[in-house]
């Protein structure tokens, strides 16, 4: 790897064909995007450097997601080489450009979702949050019902446990139908930098929603995501256990149980407190107590034009 000077490795992505980061998508003939019309703009940030944008492709509904990737220190040579810059301005010993970086240097990652479904502009949309406390009942009550009638399509989980859809991109398989998943990258991350490093573990067994579904019963299946998707991660990518967030979400957008690792530098959309449940806790949670998620409280945050949050509302929950 190449050193720039400050003892500091440069950081990049390592695969297991060779150590080159690759573009491995192919140009397309006709671009998704290109028809696409503006409805309006959902969210935007500044600082994150992204636009969350609805529209219309062909009269049917689509979000668009534009965001801005990381510098990669691994191009930095070339960027600065290669590139173009126009003065601002110069003060003293103080000057700023417009660095013009060759097209490949120069990419924005583009999410389609196409046709949106109203749950996925809501999803999007910039949205006042509240905080609910769920109990155990409040779950079987309120959550159940609601999750049975409304929640996202899992098509897109069961084209992955059956390799009709993102194949070429599994990290790792366990195939044993109770404690087997499968790791592969998860479409927030590009995989041109591991600072953003962000990996899925599906399981295989389709009867658990959510960590509210977990009992000591699935204590082989979670240690066995924890030690193989680590070691996976360890080997592939060079990220060690210690630098690895694990976590559940709950609620989660998808109701078939999957956990996320992402890179302790990146702070991942979700990672907070009122959402995120490290998976290291769960597994000591239900060792203790096998009911503990059944039964316990639990606190997460819901989008004020949710119809979750409508359903508590309804039931004097809040
Ligand atoms: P979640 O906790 O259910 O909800 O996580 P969230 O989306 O509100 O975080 C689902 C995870 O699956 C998220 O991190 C998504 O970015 C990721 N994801 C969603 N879809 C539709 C896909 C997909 O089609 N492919 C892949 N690889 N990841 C996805």
């Amino acid at each position: 790897m190449a050193d720039f000077g400050n003892g500091t490795p440069a950081k990049k992505l390592k695969t297991d064909t060779d150590n080159e980061c690759k573009d491995t998508g192919e140009f397309l003939s006709v671009s998704p995007v290109a028809g696409f019309e503006i409805t309006r703009i959902l969210r935007d940030s500044a600082r994150e450097k992204n636009i969350f944008i609805h529209g219309k492709v062909k009269d049917q509904d689509a979000v668009v997601i534009l965001e801005k990737t990381p510098i990669r220190q691994d191009t930095l040579p070339e960027l600065l080489k290669s590139s173009e810059l126009k003065l601002e301005m110069r003060n003293d010993v103080y000057s700023t450009y417009r660095l013009h970086a060759p097209a490949h240097l120069n990419q924005i990652k583009t999410t389609v979702v196409c046709p949106a479904t109203e749950k996925h502009v809501k999803k999007y949309l910039h949205q006042e949050t509240f905080l609910v406390e769920e109990s155990g009942e409040d779950y079987r009550t309120i959550t159940l019902p609601y999750i049975s009638e409304q929640s996202f399509s899992l098509q897109w989980v069961y084209n992955i446990l059956e390799k009709k859809a993102e194949a070429d991109r599994i990290v790792f398989e366990d195939p044993d139908p109770d404690t087997g998943f499968f790791l592969l990258p998860d479409f927030k991350w590009d995989q041109k930098q591991i600072e953003d490093l962000y990996l899925l573990a599906i399981v295989h067994r389709r009867d658990v929603k959510s960590l509210r579904d977990l009992t000591s019963e699935h204590l082989p299946l979670l240690a066995n995501i924890r030690s193989k998707g680590e070691d996976t991660i360890q080997k592939r990518f060079g990220v060690p256990s210690s630098k690895l967030r694990v976590y559940l979400h709950y609620q989660p957008s998808y109701y078939h149980l999957h956990i996320h690792f992402t890179s302790v530098d990146y702070e991942a959309p979700g990672c907070g407190v009122e959402r995120a449940h490290l998976l290291s806790d769960v597994i000591q949670n239900l060792q203790a107590d096998s009911s503990y998620y059944h039964n316990r409280s639990m606190t997460f945050p819901l989008r004020a034009d949710d119809s979750l949050l409508l359903k508590f509302k309804e039931a004097g929950k809040l």
